[in-house]
Order: C-alpha cells, then sequence, then structure tokens
C-alpha cells in the first residue's frame, strides 16, 4: 500500500513566493473584486492563450455556463438538446434558466454527443445545442454546427474539460456560439476557483459584463435580472500566476498519459476512449472503459485501488439524468451508450507531480486484479 493517499488529481500550483508578491499590490490598491486590473489582465492572457476572439471571466464554470445560457434569452420551457455523460452544473445550468433538457445520446469511443441522434430530438420547442467536450474530447463540431444552422439553433458548449484544445489549428472557444471553460482547483489550469466564457459576438460581452454584475447597468439602473458571478483578484492573479507555468504542467500530465496509455492499451478488457487525430490534448483527465472481461468489474477496480489508498473517481456515473432531482422529469432518446460509459468508465490519477513512479504502482495493482 502508498503511505500517502493518492487522489484523482492535485492543484497546480505556483511557486509560494512567486504568488506572494504578485499579490502585494493589492494591499496598497485596496481594490480586491469588481473587475480589477488583474480580472482584466486575465482576460486579455487568456484571449490569446485560448485564441478566442472574446471571452469573458467568471466566478466558475457553472455560473459561466448558467449566464452564457442565460445571455440568449430562450422562452420558458423551450428544449435545449444535450448529454445526460456529464458532470451534473450541465444540466443544473439548463433546468436553472427555466429549459427543459432533453437527453441525447452519446458515442462509445470518446463519450461525447452522438450527432447522428441530434436531429430526431428536435421538436418546434428546441432552441439550443449544449454538448461537452467531455474529458477535453472534441464533439464533432462541423456536423453540431450543419444541424444548428438547418434549425436555426443556438451551440453553447460546455469545454469545462478543454482547456487550451486546439481542433484544426483553431482554439476550441471559437466554436459555436459560445463555449464556457473551468478553472476550478481541479482543472488543467486553474484560479482556484473560476471559469470564462468564449464567444465572438462582441454584443455577448456587454450583456454578460452586466448580468455577471447583478444587471447593474449604472448607478441608478438595473437592467437584468443578473447574479454575482465576478472573478476576484487574488483568483485572477493565481491564473496570471499558473499560466506562467502551463507548459511545465502539460509536459508532467504528458508523460502520465502517455505512460498509462502504453500500460492500458496491453491489458485485455480494459479500454482506451479514441482520440481525435485532428485535435490537440490537454491530458485533463485520463479514463478507462473497464469490461468483465479482463476478469474484475469496474467497481472491483475501484475498490482495489482503494484499499492500496489510491482513489480514482468513475466520472461521470450515475448519468445527470439519473440524478435524483432529475430521474424521470425530462424527454429524451435512448440513452443507452451513455449508461453502457457511465457503468464501466473509471478515471484514473492524473496531475504534473504524479509521477511515473507512482504511476507504475496504479498499473500495477490494477494488473494483479486483472486475468
Ligand atoms: N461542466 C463540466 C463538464 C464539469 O466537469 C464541471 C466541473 C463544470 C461544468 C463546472 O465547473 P466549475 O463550476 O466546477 O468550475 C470536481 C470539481 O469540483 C468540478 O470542477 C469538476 N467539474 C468535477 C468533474 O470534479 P468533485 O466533487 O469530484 O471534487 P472533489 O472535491 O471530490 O475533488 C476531486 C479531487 O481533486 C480531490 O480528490 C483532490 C483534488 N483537489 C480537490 C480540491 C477541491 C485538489 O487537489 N485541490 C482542491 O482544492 O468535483
Amino acid at each position: 500500500m502508498l503511505d500517502k493517499k493518492i487522489l484523482v488529481t492535485q492543484s497546480s500550483m505556483p511557486p509560494y513566493e512567486e504568488y506572494i508578491e504578485a499579490i502585494k499590490p493589492l494591499w496598497d490598491s485596496h481594490w480586491l473584486t469588481n473587475m480589477g486590473v488583474y480580472h482584466k489582465e486575465l482576460e486579455k492572457q487568456l484571449k490569446e492563450y485560448l485564441d478566442v476572439e472574446e471571452l469573458s471571466l467568471m466566478v466558475n464554470g457553472h455560473m459561466a455556463l448558467e449566464l452564457a445560457i442565460q445571455a440568449f434569452e430562450f422562452p420558458e420551457g423551450a428544449e435545449v438538446i444535450t448529454t445526460p455523460f456529464t458532470f451534473v452544473s450541465t444540466t443544473h445550468a439548463i433546468v436553472r434558466n427555466h429549459l427543459q433538457p432533453v437527453f441525447c445520446d452519446v458515442k462509445l469511443s470518446d463519450g461525447t454527443i452522438d450527432e447522428t441522434k441530434i436531429e430526431d430530438l428536435i421538436t418546434e420547442k428546441t432552441v439550443a445545442i449544449v454538448p461537452v467536450h467531455v474529458y477535453g474530447n472534441v464533439c464533432n463540431v462541423e456536423e453540431i454546427q450543419r444541424i444548428a444552422d438547418k434549425y436555426n439553433l443556438k451551440v453553447i458548449y460546455d469545454s469545462a474539460h478543454a482547456f487550451g484544445v486546439k481542433y484544426k489549428g483553431r482554439g476550441i472557444g471559437s466554436f459555436g456560439d459560445a463555449s464556457i471553460f473551468s478553472f476550478h482547483a481541479t482543472k488543467v489550469f486553474n484560479t482556484v476557483e473560476g471559469g470564462a466564457v468564449a464567444f465572438s459576438d462582441h454584443k455577448i460581452y456587454e450583456k454578460l459584463y452586466n448580468l455577471k454584475n447583478f444587471g447593474i447597468r449604472g448607478e441608478e439602473l438595473v437592467s437584468d435580472i443578473g447574479a454575482n458571478a465576478k472573478m476576484n483578484e487574488f483568483c485572477a492573479i493565481m491564473g496570471i500566476c499558473n499560466l506562467k507555468h502551463l507548459n511545465t504542467v502539460l509536459a508532467g500530465r504528458k508523460e502520465i498519459y502517455d505512460f498509462y496509455r502504453e500500460e492500458i492499451s496491453e491489458i485485455d478488457g480494459i479500454f482506451l476512449l479514441d482520440e481525435n487525430v485532428n485535435a490537440t490534448r490537454n491530458y485533463a483527465y485520463f479514463p478507462v472503459l473497464i469490461k468483465e472481461e479482463c476478469g474484475m468489474s469496474r467497481d472491483e477496480v475501484f475498490e482495489r485501488l482503494r484499499e492500496n489508498n489510491i482513489f480514482a473517481r468513475k466520472y461521470f456515473y450515475p448519468l445527470t439524468a439519473d440524478q435524483a432531482c432529475f430521474k424521470n422529469k425530462y424527454r429524451g432518446a435512448n440513452i443507452i451508450n451513455a449508461r453502457e460509459m457511465a457503468q464501466h468508465i473509471l478515471i484514473l490519477p492524473m496531475y504534473a507531480e504524479l509521477g511515473i513512479k507512482v504511476a507504475g504502482r496504479i498499473i500495477k495493482i490494477i494488473k494483479q486484479g486483472v486475468n
């Protein structure tokens, strides 16, 4: 057994002194939040890094999605086609906007929405599609856009996992009408808590600026029913510092990722998800599908790792459609592949400082349990 608990991930942090030095100016300015100078600076840097035309920083990825949906002013009760194989935030953001999620199945190959099943779910009430680039795997953006254009639907991508991913040389946040990112502590790039909406229409920037600050337009005018979703200056500075070290973080993750891929591909009954050759990777997660033919069920592998102080996770089991708050409430296709994935998915520990030695231990424990 490993002495230290190995969790599914570990937040990347800049050197302590670097962050302390970077936050010193706040003791002079006393300006801690409400779109301060570091908020503006991080927005600028991320726009460039993510290769998107416009970007609005948010307090977290969830509020980014909730407000991105709100910004399009869909009529109450309208339908939004989405995937149940995701973090519950995606479905919450739709329902909290008084819209109806319609669950579409996913592809077994990579867990993204099955674009061939979207059209069958469209009705006169459909207004948008909210697909998820789950684990950083890129959805079929071309086909989704074709469908959206044909039926005049908006596309809002949940790109919470896809920070920095490029597809055919373009920033992933430049597809669709908007894309949201999460900068939560568990993500490849973090601002402690944080997120952003990327888009190309400047009108959306004004709208989101407004919505993230209570809908306040001026000292005496509140024009929209907004929220408080502003990123504070301590978080923005964390982001500026972390961005400087991102290449090192990605290199550390890549080493683990390549090692795992090689080792897992040798195990019969444990499967990797497909990699899109036209997309870059950010090594955000390491998902595997564990089938009984390997000699253990997913839950047995999960427990075996736990007994050895290794805390893998079942992202995303149960499906959001099966969670107590949503069960049997919404329409959807037969989400058979999503159920199959949820039943077999396991996310192995993945972070820059994990180290090949510990990754090797994890693989050894799995191999000892299989046929
Ligand atoms: N859309 C999608 C598709 C998402 O996956 C998410 C979030 C969102 C939207 C919403 O974005 P945010 O509003 O969160 O920005 C975690 C994260 O909290 C969540 O951000 C993430 N997805 C989800 C997939 O995973 P939990 O409940 O599993 O987190 P927790 O506390 O169990 O942490 C997991 C591991 O991370 C720990 O075992 C250790 C490590 N960790 C955790 C924290 C909190 C750290 O190293 N440092 C930390 O500060 O949800």
